[in-house]
C-alpha cells in the first residue's frame, strides 16, 4: 500500500476512483473544485463540468439510475441550486451509488455566505459523512458509495475548507471495479408523482431508522476515552483542533453526523463528568445533543467563522498554544482585478453611463470596489439578471438599469433570467462579460468558452444567437479594452426602448500568453490629474510627488490607461505598444 501526501480534495478523488465511480460531474466552487480536477486524471472515470449544480446533480442521478457509481461535486451554495434534485432523489433512492461531495466555507474565504450543509442532510433525510483529514476523506467516500447502495440513498460527504485544502499522508488502495447494474425500468421507484412518492416516503421513513441503527455501530463514529473529567463531542476539522488544544480530553468523534447516533452520545455523556460540544458553524450537534437531555456545558466559542486550536484553547482557559506568530510588516494585498483585466475596461466605460448596476459573482465582482465602484448588488449566481428587471419594476429610478454577469455565471443561471426579461417585455440591458473562461475558480471550461474539463475542445455556444433566440431585441459585441467604442455602445443600448445584450468579449489577462511590452509615464507630461489612477489598475500608482508611475514588471500592456490620459503622458516602451488608434 502506498502512502502519499494528499489534500482532502485529492484524497476524495482517489477514494471515488477506488470505489469504482465511473462518472464525476460538478460545477466549480471553492473549496470543492479540486475534487473533479483531480478525478479527471484517473483512468476509467469520465468527468464533466456541468453548467450548474442542478444539472450536475441530474446527470449524476441519471448515471445512478443507469446502474453505475457516480460522484457529484459542488460548494455549499451549489447545493441550494441542486437541492431540487437532491430532495427528490432522496425518495427515489439510487441504483448505482450516488455520492454528493459538498464543501462548506466557514469564515467565507471565497463565498457570499456561510452555510452548514448538515442542515441539507437533515432536510433531505439523507446521511452526511464528515471527514476530518485526508485519510478519512478517502475512506469516507469509499464507505459513502457502499452506504448509498446498501440503504438506497444518496449520501453527502461534507467537507470544509481546511479538510479540503489541508494535506496529510494517505494510504491509498486499488480500484474496486463495480459492475454496472443492467438497466431496469422501475416506475414506482423512479417516477415521483404523488401516488408513487407517498409510497417512497415510507421507504424514507423506514430508512431513517435503519441508518440510525447503522450509526450506532458505524466505524466513522468512535469514542476516544482519556481523562473522564472532560468529554468533547465534535466532528470534522474541529476534532483535529480539539486533539491539539485539549490533548487529555475524552472525545466522541462523529464521522456520520446525519443521522446522529443517539445511544452512543448518551453512553459517552454518561462516562464523562463534563460534556462540551465543539463544532464549526451551526449549533447542529449541540442542539441535538441537548434534545437528548444531555447537560452540555456552554463554552464561549464563536457562532460563525472558523475555529482553530488557539481559539479552542482560549475558550477552555488553557495556556495559549505555541504557534508561529504571523509575520509582521507584510504589504497588504487587497483583492483586485489583475493588470490587463478586460472587466476593468467594461466597468470604466459603464461608470460613465450612470446606470443602476445589478451585479453577479465572479472575478468581476471586484469591479464593485473603488475606484471603479461598478456594481450596486451581488447576491447569488445569476441574480443580476432577474434583479435588473426587478429594480426597473420598482420604478424608483430614472437611471438605466444594467445587469453585469460573467460567461460562466450566465450559463449557470443567467439564461433563464434573460428569457424572463424577454417574456416580460423588459427594456433593460444585460452585459455578458465573456472573458473566455471561468476565471474566478481557476479557469475551468464552460459551455461558452468551448473547453472541456480535460482540456479538449468542446462546442462553444453562440451567445449572440442564443440571446436573439431568447427574444432579445439587440445584441452587440464590444472589445472592453477599447474604452470609447465600448462606451458608445453602452450609451446607445441603455437608452434604447428595447431589451439588449452587450457581450463584452476579451480573454482573461491570465489566458493571454504572448507577452506585450509595458507602458511608462512620461514625467514631463504627467499633470498628476489622476485619470489613470481611476482605472484601479494595480500596475499604476503615484510617486511621492503625486505623479503617476507604472510598474513595468506588472503592466501587461493592455493599453487602457493610454486611452484615459488626456495629456499623452503614457507612452509605449516597446514595439507592441502601438495601439493602432485604440488598443
Ligand atoms: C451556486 C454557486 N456555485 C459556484 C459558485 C462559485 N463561483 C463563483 S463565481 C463563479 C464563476 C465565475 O465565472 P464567470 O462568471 O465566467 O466570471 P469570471 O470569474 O471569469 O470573471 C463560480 C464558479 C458560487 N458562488 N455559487
Amino acid at each position: 500500500m502506498a502512502r502519499t501526501l494528499m489534500s482532502g480534495n485529492e484524497a476524495l478523488a482517489r477514494g471515488a476512483w477506488e470505489a469504482g465511480a465511473v462518472v464525476g460531474v460538478g460545477y466549480p466552487g471553492t473549496p470543492s473544485t479540486e475534487v473533479l480536477e483531480n478525478l479527471v486524471n484517473y483512468d476509467g472515470v469520465r468527468c464533466e463540468w456541468a453548467p450548474n449544480e442542478k444539472v450536475a446533480a441530474e446527470v449524476a442521478g441519471g448515471v445512478s439510475l443507469g446502474g453505475a457509481r457516480t460522484v457529484v461535486t459542488m460548494k455549499h451554495v451549489g447545493l441550494n441550486v441542486a437541492a431540487d434534485a437532491l430532495y427528490s432523489q432522496s425518495y427515489t433512492g439510487v441504483t448505482g451509488g450516488l455520492v454528493y461531495v459538498v464543501a462548506d466555507d466557514p469564515g467565507m474565504h471565497s463565498s457570499q455566505n456561510e452555510q452548514d450543509t448538515r442542515n441539507h442532510g437533515v432536510g433531505a433525510r439523507i446521511p452526511v459523512l464528515e471527514p476530518s483529514d485526508s485519510q478519512e476523506a478517502l475512506e469516507f467516500i469509499r464507505s459513502a458509495f457502499d452506504l448509498s447502495e446498501r440503504f438506497d440513498v444518496p449520501v453527502i460527504v461534507r467537507m470544509t475548507t481546511r479538510v479540503s485544502h489541508g494535506k496529510g499522508l494517505v494510504e491509498t488502495g486499488e480500484r474496486h471495479e463495480v459492475p454496472v447494474k443492467p438497466y431496469q425500468r422501475d416506475v414506482p421507484k423512479n417516477v415521483m408523482m404523488p401516488g408513487n412518492a407517498r409510497l417512497r416516503l415510507r421507504h424514507v421513513n423506514a430508512r431513517e431508522g435503519d441508518l440510525a441503527a447503522y450509526g450506532a455501530v458505524a466505524p466513522e463514529n468512535r469514542a476516544e476515552y482519556r481523562d473522564n473529567a472532560l468529554g468533547v463531542i465534535t466532528s470534522g476539522i474541529a476534532y483535529q483542533y480539539v486533539r491539539e488544544a485539549l490533548p487529555d480530553a475524552s472525545i466522541l468523534k462523529l464521522g456520520l453526523t446525519v443521522p446522529l447516533p443517539d445511544a452512543l452520545i448518551l453512553e459517552f455523556s454518561s462516562k464523562v463528568e463534563r460534556v462540551v460540544v465543539v463544532e464549526e458553524m451551526d449549533p447542529y450537534l449541540s442542539l441535538r445533543v441537548r434534545a437528548l437531555g444531555v447537560q452540555i456545558d456552554d463554552v464561549d466559542l464563536p457562532r460563525s467563522g472558523e475555529l482553530s486550536p488557539r481559539i479552542i484553547a482560549a475558550a477552555f482557559g488553557q495556556e495559549p498554544l505555541a504557534t508561529r506568530a504571523p509575520v509582521e510588516g507584510l504589504p497588504p494585498r487587497p483583492p483586485l482585478l489583475c493588470p490587463g483585466c478586460p472587466h476593468r475596461g467594461l466597468f470604466y466605460s459603464l461608470g460613465k453611463v450612470r446606470a443602476v448596476v445589478t451585479g453577479d459573482i465572479g472575478c468581476y465582482t471586484l469591479g464593485s470596489l473603488p475606484p471603479l465602484k461598478g456594481m450596486d448588488s451581488c447576491v447569488c449566481m445569476g441574480a443580476s439578471v432577474g434583479m435588473a428587471h426587478g429594480v426597473a419594476l420598482a420604478g424608483s429610478t430614472e437611471r438605466p438599469v444594467v445587469a453585469v454577469i460573467g460567461d460562466s455565471t450566465f450559463a449557470h443561471s443567467g439564461i433563464t433570467g434573460l428569457l424572463h426579461m424577454a417574456y416580460a417585455g423588459s427594456h433593460g440591458t444585460v452585459v455578458i462579460l465573456d472573458n473566455r473562461t471561468t476565471a474566478m475558480t481557476g479557469h475551468q471550461g464552460n459551455p461558452v468558452n468551448g473547453v472541456f474539463i480535460n482540456g479538449e475542445a468542446a462546442p462553444e455556444v453562440d451567445l449572440e444567437a442564443l440571446s436573439y433566440a431568447l427574444g432579445v431585441a439587440s445584441v452587440r459585441t464590444v472589445d472592453p479594452h477599447q474604452l470609447d467604442a465600448t462606451l458608445a455602445v453602452l450609451r446607445e443600448e441603455t437608452v434604447a426602448e428595447h431589451l439588449s445584450v452587450v457581450i463584452s468579449k476579451a480573454p482573461c489577462a491570465l489566458l493571454v500568453k504572448e507577452a506585450k511590452d509595458p507602458f511608462a509615464v512620461d514625467e514631463e507630461l504627467c499633470t498628476k490629474c489622476g485619470a489613470c489612477i481611476r482605472l484601479g489598475c494595480p500596475a499604476i500608482s503615484r510617486d511621492e510627488t503625486g505623479r503617476a508611475v507604472i510598474d513595468t514588471a506588472t503592466c501587461v500592456g493592455c493599453g487602457q490607461c493610454v486611452q484615459v490620459c488626456r495629456f499623452d503622458a503614457i507612452v509605449g516602451v516597446g514595439p507592441s505598444c502601438d495601439l493602432g488608434g485604440g488598443r
